[in-house]
Formats: C-alpha cells, sequence, structure tokens
C-alpha cells in the first residue's frame, strides 16, 4: 500500500507510504488520499488529522519519474496535476485541524500536502525546497501564491534556484508552524493524537545554517526581469554572487522565465486563482521535451548534466513565455 489510512482514537491518520521513493506522492495516492479526506471530513468521529511519511522523510514531490516514463500519449499528466492540485485545494478548505509532521525531506508536492492545512513540525532534519526549476517543471502546488507573497524577493530566490533551507528559516518564513526536536517527535504525535494539544519546544538552540544568503542582497539580486537577474549576478562581483550564478545556469532557461513570470501573475491572486493558473502551464511544461529531459538527467540517468532548448536565457523571447500560460483543454475549476 502506498498510503495508509488509519484512525486512532479521534484523529485520522495518512501515511504517506513510499520510503524508497522518498514518499513522492503518485496519481493513485492523491486519488486514494482525496477520497479518505472528504469521508473523514464527514465523520463526526474524527476530529483532526495527522500526516506523516514513512522513515526518515516527509515528501519528495509528486512522483514525476512515473510521469515522463509514462511517455507522450498518454492522460496521465493531465490527470495526475488534476487531482493533486484539486487535493491541495481540497486541504485548503478542509473544516477540522490538520498537522504534518515535516521530516527530512519536504519538496515540491510534499509541500502542497501540507502547507494549507493548520500545523507544520519543522524537526532538526527537516530540509525544504522547491527544486523544479531543475526539471524543467516549475514551483507548482500553490508556489505561485505562497512564495509570491514572501518578503524581500526571498520567494523569488527560493524559487529560482531550488535552494534547501532548513529548520530556522523555515520557522522564520512562516512555512513552519512549530518545532519539535527529532527524538521528542514520537511524544509529539502521541500527545497530539490524546489531547489534539501541541507540544512547546524551544526553538532557540536552532542556527541558520544557509551562510550564503543575506537578506538585503537577496533582495536587491533577485528583482526585475530573469535577464537582469542574471545580469546582476554577473556585475556583483563576490563570491556568493558567483556561487548563485552557477547554480542558476545549471537549472532549465525556459523553466526560470516561466517560473518568474508565475510569481509575478500569483502575487495578486488567491490561492484557487493560482492553482488554475498552475493547471493550465503545468500542462504546457509536462508536454516540452525540457520536462522529459530534466527528469531523466535527475531522477532516471542521473547524468546531471540536461541538455536544455533553449538553451540560454539569452535565447528566451518573453512571447514564449506568455504562450506557456494560455492554454485551454481541460480547465481546472475548483
Ligand atoms: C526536482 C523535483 C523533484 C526531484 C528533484 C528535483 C521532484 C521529485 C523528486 C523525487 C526524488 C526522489 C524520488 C522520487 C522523486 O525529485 O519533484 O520518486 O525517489 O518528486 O531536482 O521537482
Amino acid at each position: 500500500m502506498d498510503i495508509i489510512f488509519e484512525k486512532t482514537k479521534k484523529t485520522g491518520i495518512i501515511k504517506l507510504n513510499r520510503p524508497e521513493a522518498l514518499n513522492a506522492l503518485n496519481y493513485d495516492m492523491a486519488k486514494k488520499f482525496s477520497y479518505q479526506l472528504n469521508e473523514w471530513e464527514k465523520n463526526d468521529s474524527i476530529e483532526q488529522i495527522l500526516l506523516l511519511g514513512e522513515g526518515k522523510h516527509f515528501c519528495a514531490g509528486g512522483d514525476v519519474k512515473s510521469l515522463s516514463l509514462g511517455g507522450k500519449n498518454t492522460n496521465l499528466k493531465r490527470d495526475f496535476f488534476f487531482s493533486e492540485y484539486k487535493l491541495n485545494y481540497q486541504i485548503n478548505n478542509f473544516s477540522k485541524p490538520y498537522l504534518s509532521l515535516w521530516n527530512g525531506v519536504v519538496m515540491g508536492g510534499g509541500i502542497g500536502l501540507s502547507l494549507y492545512g493548520n500545523f507544520r513540525i519543522v524537526t532538526d532534519t527537516t530540509k525544504f525546497a522547491m527544486p523544479e526549476t531543475a526539471i524543467g517543471f516549475f514551483p507548482d502546488v500553490g508556489g505561485s501564491y505562497f512564495l509570491s507573497k514572501i518578503k524581500n524577493n526571498y520567494g523569488i530566490f527560493l524559487a529560482l534556484t531550488g535552494n534547501v533551507i532548513g529548520p530556522l528559516e523555515i520557522l522564520n518564513l512562516g512555512l513552519g508552524t512549530h518545532y519539535c526536536p527529532s527524538k521528542e517527535t514520537d511524544n509529539f504525535i502521541d500527545m497530539y493524537i490524546e489531547s489534539g494539544i501541541l507540544k512547546e519546544f524551544n526553538a532557540s538552540s536552532l542556527k541558520k545554517e544557509n551562510e550564503l544568503i543575506d537578506k538585503i542582497s537577496i533582495s536587491k539580486l533577485f528583482d526585475g526581469e530573469i535577464k537582469t537577474i542574471f545580469k546582476k549576478l554577473k556585475e556583483h562581483d563576490s563570491n556568493n554572487a558567483e556561487i548563485l550564478l552557477n547554480i542558476l545556469e545549471k537549472k532549465c532557461p525556459m523553466s526560470l522565465a516561466v517560473t518568474l513570470e508565475l510569481l509575478k501573475k500569483g502575487k495578486s491572486k488567491n490561492l484557487k486563482e493560482c492553482l488554475e493558473m498552475e493547471y493550465k502551464l503545468s500542462q504546457n511544461m509536462v508536454n516540452r521535451d525540457d520536462f522529459d529531459e530534466g527528469i531523466d538527467a535527475v531522477l532516471v540517468s542521473k547524468h546531471h548534466n540536461p541538455n536544455w532548448n533553449p538553451s540560454s536565457i539569452n535565447d528566451i523571447e518573453q512571447n514564449h513565455v506568455n504562450k506557456l500560460f494560455e492554454f485551454n483543454s481541460k480547465t481546472l475549476k475548483l
């Protein structure tokens, strides 16, 4: 079973159970998740939800490998994203307390399963990222909603670079809601199930582990058009700017351009509007060769040397970017 549902006292427990794939969410899991959540919404003997990942990690994202390996002539690329974003919005509208335990890797699709609930528990091992520009895709599951609303262009930075952040930054950005030391998570969960109470821990021991980031330069450097951002990084003449430039130069150029446009559009939209926009965009992006190329490079052959097309940010035209936002086959209506 890829996903396990059980009821303990008044808590509905959902466990993502593909530890060998870092609990990546596939179509089947998304459908079952949605069905069960709907059942528990109506069931008065369920008072709260607990979402867990089996093993050391919470969830690495959507199971994009299966989408790419499914080939071109499949409805899976359509149906998967349709169900995934519908589920994200269902969680947003869910009426009972909903808590996720963010152990280890928390990326992409995993964020969409937890961010719109009430509580995200950060532990010592939590690693948070929206890494989709590495695979020819874009930060979805409401990335255009929550990343565009983070101050000082920090969300733009996270979206473009796929930079991993740890417990302290996750809490400071308000992405996580509570801290629980790793060795205390079993007790924390027992108490939540027993009483619905969230045990409080002092997070003052947490250290900032990402010295690359200083907010002032991020807010200045990650401002403007994508070509402008590259130019600013080139001209900045600092070690950190050079590291960031090297990171961005490995990402899919079209993904970078699309992501920046997406966050710009998302800034004034609500979650529903953002997910609907992302669904249209997803259907254009998954049918570009860069998507298969990126997934092969990162997750299948793992050669980490994708051949992007266009291969450089200089070859991206804004009208091609704009076209990727225009699509009308099966619109996501929430
Ligand atoms: C970008 C991504 C994903 C990624 C790596 C990226 C992603 C995803 C996974 C992933 C990781 C391990 C697995 C798995 C999937 O990695 O979305 O099945 O075992 O799901 O750079 O967007």
